[in-house]
């Protein structure tokens, strides 16, 4: 995958979380430190849903941010314009295609469905904006419908078509086939958004890319309808460890922290202690056989580097796994003077004392530490 884009949906998709409830200064509080991150694109909730949201929409088109504005609305030609008049470089057009969706959401047919898209697309193109258009649940529509409704939107010049797995029922191999097939039918750009009901939206998106896909959703720790969808995070961690470089340029990564504490807070979540990179123990390595590795060279247990994420490694000593040569380390942070013979004992009194009553504060060891150095020192005055 040599290069990607995001666009960003906290602001949409994110608004649709259980918790969800953002004020204009929160958006724009959202919006500028997404911006901040370099992202490609913000999507932002439809003008149509509520008086607050079209202000909304027109405050955050007119903060002058790098990013694309883009925001999200239905297959219809009210929704359209009233979008176009909030300023917005971009509109993402979306119907529903699966027939659960035709028959119990709008219950229209295709003919219908790609007679509005190509009259709502073409009007969206006529007024100078950028326009996507996607099916809802297009992994459990039907291939054939798919494939010519996007064939029909590329042929007027739509920019990108969508494939939404709205149900995240999709898997990375049913991903890349459905892409690559759809690479081989249109010449627009390819954007994916991927549901995280099982698991699988990181892999999804990568699988999406790899198979041609060229633009990604995501929202700040995933957040959104249900369980959410791709997070930022957690696609950032993909997509560095395949091209570090390319995705160190691109984006300001040591920023990522700040906004997932925005949001986590705006949203009342505290960030996961397994989160990709910024959960508290991304960073912390603990066997004593680990430890030693990670002090002779980091990478031997670290895919991602902790600094390019403004992230610290931390080595873990006070338990019964520790290892002398991680407790030596400490030592020498700690610039006292003990040799390794003493740094052994030390261990060994850490072991004793974590199997009798559980772990040791990174104080507690210290303190038996300095008290080992100590004693020495007496002994030799
Ligand atoms: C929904 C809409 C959507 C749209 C995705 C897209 C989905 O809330 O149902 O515009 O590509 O998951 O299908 O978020
Ligand atoms: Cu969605």
């Amino acid at each position: 995958v040599s290069s990607f884009k995001i666009i960003e949906s906290t602001l949409r998709e994110g608004e649709q979380f259980a918790n969800a409830f953002f004020d204009t200064e929160k958006k724009i509080e959202i919006a500028k430190a997404l911006d901040e991150i370099g992202v490609d694109y913000l999507e932002l909730t439809s003008p149509m849903a509520s008086e607050q949201s079209r202000q909304d929409c027109t405050a955050i088109a007119n903060l002058g941010l790098k990013a694309k504005i883009l925001t999200h609305i239905r297959c219809h030609m009210d929704d359209a314009k009233v979008a176009i008049s909030t300023g917005v470089d971009g509109l993402d057009v979306v119907i529903g295609t699966s027939s659960y969706l035709r028959e119990f959401s709008h219950g229209k047919d295709m003919d219908y469905i790609t007679a509005k898209a190509i009259e709502v697309i073409s009007f969206i193109k006529e007024s100078g904006l950028e326009v996507r258009f996607s099916t809802e649940d297009s992994f459990r529509s039907d291939l054939v419908d798919l494939l010519s409704i996007y064939k029909a939107v590329d042929k007027i010049g739509v920019n990108r078509v969508g494939i939404a797995d709205t149900v995240g029922c999709a898997n990375p191999r049913q991903v890349y086939e459905l892409v690559k097939t759809l690479r081989g039918v249109v010449s627009c750009d390819i954007e994916c958004h991927f549901h995280n009901d099982t698991g699988c939206a990181i892999a999804n998106a990568y699988a999406a890319l790899e198979a041609g896909a060229t633009h990604i959703d995501t929202s700040v720790l995933g957040i959104g309808e249900r369980n959410g969808i791709t997070p930022l995070g957690g696609l950032f961690a993909r997509m560095y460890t395949g091209d570090k470089e390319y995705v160190k340029n691109k984006y300001n990564l040591h920023k990522l922290r700040d906004v997932e504490n925005i949001v986590a807070e705006a949203v009342e979540v505290t960030v996961p202690f397994n989160n990709y990179i910024t959960g508290y123990c991304a960073f912390t390595h603990k066997a004593g056989i680990h430890a030693k590795a990670i002090l002779n060279n980091p990478s031997t247990y670290e895919i991602l580097k902790p600094e390019d994420f403004g992230m610290t490694r931390y080595v873990s000593i006070g338990h019964r796994l520790t290892g002398w040569n991680a407790v030596k380390n400490r030592v020498e942070q700690l610039n006292l003077d003990l040799t390794d013979e003493d740094a052994k004992a030390v261990t060994q009194k850490i072991k004793a004392l974590a199997d009798a009553h559980g772990a040791l504060s990174l104080d507690m060891v210290d303190g038996l530490l300095k008290k080992f150095h100590e004693a020495k020192e007496e002994g030799t005055h």
